[in-house]
């Protein structure tokens, strides 16, 4: 019988690949969106434009438990991936109080209404390497203890252990990805390389003249989106409930990935980017860095695109936007 499953968060980067996945699958797919996404498709929705006559979208509030209650008992799913969230690392005091509230509750209100309304639904939490946070070793793996330091990392630590009491109490099969930072055309432009691959090509096209930056310096263990939405599929198809660190174990500088965009289009990134104190941030001091050996083993899975290849992809993507545009 056709496999049912609830995307939260389908319209973002991660969503968007994982319903492209699921219905290459087979799967009925269910994505919950607010009102306002709906009002505003054209921008809101565009990572599933071309699905939506493929997808089933429920209009809802992650933090009204009665709306997911009402999806959760109507569609009866098999699975359920719970990507929504406040994803930007923030460390805004206004932000912080929403960014929990929200990541939390969300979490809390699907494990509930999934434990009462269907319980052999399996659910996937999409955690974060932010939950190591300032960490005493690199690389990580599932046994590294967590030392959040943003809000964000905070709140996904939190939702960690609602999943795992939900799996040891009530018995849900309940199973968490600890994802380290993955990138593709499709990443929202707040995050650093998109920032920095959208800058690029605006220089090189001469529609901006410098791009101002925090840390060059930070490492970060970068991989390719939709390998990482494998890994989110392959984690609930196993016979237990369990949890992966998923990463392709190799660091990179923020410079390294400026340096690689901006060779790409034959531009000298030192004569155009410039660091802003401002967009630093506390507490970077250890390497993330994933051992992902566990996901290896267990799962059979591994990272099918490197470092300089998703930058090329995130370059041409973005160059392709521009002549899009134009024509
Ligand atoms: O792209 P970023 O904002 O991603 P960050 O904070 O590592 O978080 C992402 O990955 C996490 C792990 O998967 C997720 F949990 C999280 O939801 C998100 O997807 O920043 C990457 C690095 C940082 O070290 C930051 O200090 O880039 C550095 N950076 C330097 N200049 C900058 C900038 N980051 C941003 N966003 N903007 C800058 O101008």
């Amino acid at each position: 019988m056709m496999k049912k499953a609830i995307i939260t968060g389908i319209a973002g980067q991660d969503g968007s690949y994982l319903a492209e996945l699921l219905l290459s699958k087979g799967y009925e797919i269910h994505g919950i969106v607010r009102r306002i996404a709906i009002e505003d498709s054209e921008h809101k929705l565009k990572n599933i434009s071309h699905l939506t006559e493929r997808i089933i979208m429920h209009v809802g509030s992650l933090d009204n438990i009665l709306s997911l209650i009402k999806i959760v008992k109507d569609v009866q799913p098999d699975e359920c991936y719970h990507l929504a969230s406040s994803s930007f690392v923030s460390y805004s005091f206004d932000d912080e109080i929403s960014i929990l509230n929200n990541n939390v509750n969300s979490t809390h209100y699907l494990l509930a209404a999934i434990k009462e309304f269907a319980p052999r639904c399996r659910f996937y939490f999409a955690g974060s390497s932010e939950m190591f946070g300032d960490v005493g070793q690199s690389p990580q793996n599932e046994t590294t203890p967590f030392n959040p330091r943003s809000i964000y990392g905070i709140s996904k630590v939190a939702g960690h252990h609602l999943a795992r009491n939900y799996r040891s109490q009530y018995g849900l099969f309940t199973s968490m990805g600890i994802l380290y930072n993955h990138e593709s055309p499709r990443r929202g432009y707040e995050f650093v390389t998109r920032k920095i691959v959208s800058s690029a090509v605006k220089i090189k096209l001469g529609l901006q003249d410098h791009l101002l930056l925090g840390n060059l310096d930070a490492w970060r263990d970068w991989g390719y989106a939709p390998d990482y939405v494998h890994a989110m599929w392959m984690m609930l198809q196993t016979d237990e409930p369990d949890d992966f660190v998923i990463a392709s174990g190799k660091t990179h500088r923020v410079r390294d990935f400026v340096d690689t965009a901006f060779s790409l289009l034959d531009l000298d990134y030192r004569r155009y980017v410039r660091t802003d104190p401002q967009l630093f941030r506390p507490s970077e001091r250890v390497q993330l860095c994933g051992d992902a050996t566990k996901a290896r083993t267990r799962l059979g899975w591994s990272h099918t695109i490197d470092f300089s290849d998703i930058v090329r992809l995130m370059v041409e993507g973005e160059m392709s936007l521009h002549t899009k545009c134009n024509q």
